[in-house]
């Protein structure tokens, strides 16, 4: 579990960061900072959030449809371009990927020493927004590669094994930012007052059970049989409860607090399921393994997954070890 830290302990995220790193050097400093205008996006979004319903530009659509074929909410717009405009003219990040754009966005002004690229879902489950309910951002950090070839995009197209950093932002009843670095898990709570994250919760870990499953049961009758099998199990078992928002950073929030399974399967229209693999399923699947949970498709580890194209998706089974390993029990059969 959790260490919750002592009130009036202000560990702000800058300053985790440098610690993780374990060095002054130039690298360090450069994590930091990237870590500190992820913070500054999120708290962008976050101030936007609370304004809804009092003016333009929060609820409602655009009008326009993204490469996935969904409509765009304005907060997509909003969340996406809070993200650009942190990182322009920041020399950290060359490139940024996102649900929202159909191909990786380039900073030229920041190529040139920019040795990163920022690859994010700006809001994720979007379709909370209209009624008040929490959702999320999801982020990754990969080093940019030279590999051979004519697409310089290429190097994107490899496991979740190279990402740098995970994490995501909950906005919640209070705004978290939430990540990983390779050295455990670490949750940070946005003090409004000073306008910082603050430490709150140091090397999480996900209990190896847990008593709450979280899936839309009404794509029940387009599952595989196993995976029909599995809830007809849970149902059976009793003791279950069941826990869906609608948005995948606040369940997969709950179950890393709490144990548990979050669960997005294939379907017979869509066998890969619905979310996305770089930026969503890599980074969460990251962060839960190094919270000692586990991530699979159903066939492999979430981390071992190599993208044929920036927008892949993948079935996603993630949480407590037991949880997880019960599932492919019946995945398996
Ligand atoms: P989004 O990033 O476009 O909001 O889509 C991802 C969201 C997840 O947060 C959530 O778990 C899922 O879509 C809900 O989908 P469904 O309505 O099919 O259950
Ligand atoms: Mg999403």
């Amino acid at each position: 579990m959790s260490s919750l830290r002592r009130q009036g302990d202000f560990t702000t995220l800058t300053r985790h960061v440098l610690t993780q790193m374990g060095s002054f050097s130039a690298e360090a400093f450069d994590i930091s900072a990237l870590m500190s205008r992820i913070a500054l996006a999120g708290k962008m979004i976050a101030r936007q959030l609370s304004r809804a319903g009092l003016v333009a530009d929060v609820l409602g659509m655009t009008g326009t449809t993204n490469v996935q074929g969904e409509e765009v909410k304005k907060m997509d717009e909003f969340a996406n371009q809070a993200f650009i405009r942190a990182f322009e003219q920041s020399g950290l990040v060359c490139r940024l990927v996102s649900e929202e754009m159909a191909k990786p966005y380039y900073l030229p002004e920041n190529c040139p020493i920019g040795r990163y690229t920022l690859i994010f879902d700006p809001i994720d489950g979007s379709s909370n927004i209209d009624v008040n309910l929490a959702v999320g951002t999801i982020f990754s950090v990969r080093q940019q590669e030279t590999v051979p070839g004519d697409d310089p995009d290429r190097d994107l197209l490899q496991a979740g094994h190279k990402q740098l950093i995970a994490g995501y932002l909950l906005y919640g009843s209070s705004t978290m930012l939430v990540y990983t670095m390779g050295k455990g898990v670490h949750a940070f709570t946005l003090d409004a007052g000073l306008g910082e994250f603050i430490l709150s919760h140091e090397n999480l870990t996900v209990p190896s059970k847990g008593s709450i499953y979280s899936v839309n049961e009404g794509n029940f009758h387009q599952w595989s049989v196993g995976m029909q099998n599995y809830i007809r199990h849970i149902h059976s078992q009793g003791g279950y409860s069941g826990r869906y928002s609608g948005a995948l950073v606040a369940d997969i929030h709950r179950i890393l607090f709490q144990g548990g399974v979050f669960l997005y399967p294939g379907t017979q229209k869509h066998p890969q399921g619905k979310l996305r693999l770089l930026y969503e399923n890599a980074p969460l699947a990251y962060i839960i393994t190094q919270a000692g949970g586990k991530a699979s498709t159903g066939k492999e580890d979430v981390l071992d997954v190599v993208p044929q194209s920036l927008h892949d998706r993948t079935p996603l089974i993630i949480g407590s070890r037991e949880d997880v390993d019960l599932v492919l029990s019946f995945l398996h059969d």
